[in-house]
């Protein structure tokens, strides 16, 4: 990690430092190497099949609050966007890099782990022989999801990479794009993960646990690097880049996401509300707006939105391959 002797250089007078600066302040995550190598083998295997590959990033990161971390902050979500998601883009065909938020939804594993009254061992039922079976109400949907599961993992579509940090999410998205990079336009880039927006960099943090004797806590956030722009212009630039924007104020949301669409120059962004995000979503690209919406009875009958999004994502990436531009 390179000392700090001055004022970090500052990308736009607003107080944001240029991600390449960031990357110089703070420590890689002690497993990178690792991350890294995995990829890369699962990259050189699809190079050769000549597959698709998606990378999915999936739920929140954490924001450390000291350097001994004992307290961070936190966000809302638990990566079901993602997971649904890359259920769907294997059922294109797609080889799939999950980074997800550790512990976070999975794909296939959601169906059992997001029930608030039942948990891993309610699905089993003891035999009088000491073996165990799944519970038999549960066991036709199971072995659907089951077969899935494991068809996708013996066919090795499927890579699970976990962050849990701001700064693990930002080191390992960047070495992950740029191992990517070599399958160029075959390569789609799916973010989806809520990433924190503000950090307090390391040189800023208390080491050791804050003390509540100290009294009242007042944080000052730093605003985190726009790390979109290097990824669209050099670490994935020929890949087809589609972010997720996030909003509360409806008014907001179209206009920022077609904000975000201009200042990086990416191809897509997908806009949805905190409240109906699992039944609206709106597709923006620079020459279309499409607004994706469940009926009434599509709802009703548990549809996921993602089973509608993942086949116009991998029409626009057809044209992408194509002709490198995205019709809709
Ligand atoms: O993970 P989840 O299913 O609870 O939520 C998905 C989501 C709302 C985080 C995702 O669709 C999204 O909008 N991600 C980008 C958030 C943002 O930084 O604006």
């Amino acid at each position: 990690m390179a000392a700090l002797t001055s004022d970090p250089i500052l990308d736009n007078g607003l107080g944001v430092i240029d991600p390449d600066v960031y990357f110089q302040m703070n420590k890689p995550p002690a497993n990178l190497p690792e991350f890294e190598a995995k990829l890369k083998d699962f990259v050189k295997l699809h190079e050769a099949k000549g597959s698709r590959l998606v990378f999915i990033t999936s739920g929140g990161t954490t924001v450390p609050l000291e350097n001994q971390t004992v307290r961070f902050i936190d966000n809302f979500s638990n990566g079901n966007r993602g997971a649904v998601s890359a259920e769907y883009f294997i059922e294109a065909g797609y080889a799939v890099v999950f980074m997800h938020r550790q512990f976070s939804l999975q794909p296939y594993q959601r169906h059992y782990t997001q029930d608030p009254n039942k948990g891993f061992l309610d699905y089993l039922v003891p035999q009088p022989d000491g073996s165990i079976k799944v519970d038999p109400q549960y066991a036709p949907s199971m072995i659907k999801v089951l077969e899935k599961y494991q068809k996708a993992i013996r066919s090795n579509q499927l890579l699970l990479l976990d962050f849990v940090t701001l700064p693990d999410y930002l080191f390992k998205l960047q070495a992950g794009t740029r191992i990517l990079a070599q399958l160029q336009e075959r390569a789609m880039y799916y973010l989806a993960a809520a990433v924190s927006d503000f950090f307090i960099p390391s040189q800023k943090m208390n080491e050791h646990k804050i003390q509540s004797r100290e009294g009242a806590l007042t944080l000052t956030l730093d605003q985190v690097p726009k790390f979109l722009k290097p990824l669209v212009s050099v670490w994935a630039a020929k890949g087809l880049i589609v972010s997720f924007k996030l909003e509360t104020d409806d008014k907001l949301l179209v206009p920022k996401a077609r904000n975000a669409l201009t200042r990086y120059g990416h191809q897509v962004v997908i806009g949805n509300m905190l409240t109906t995000r699992k039944q609206t979503v709106t597709f923006i690209t620079k020459n279309s707006e499409k607004v994706i919406s469940l009926s009434k009875d599509q709802q009703a009958k548990d549809v996921e939105i993602e089973s509608e999004i993942i086949p116009e994502l991998v029409q626009i990436h057809d044209s992408w391959i194509k002709s490198g531009a995205t019709q809709v």
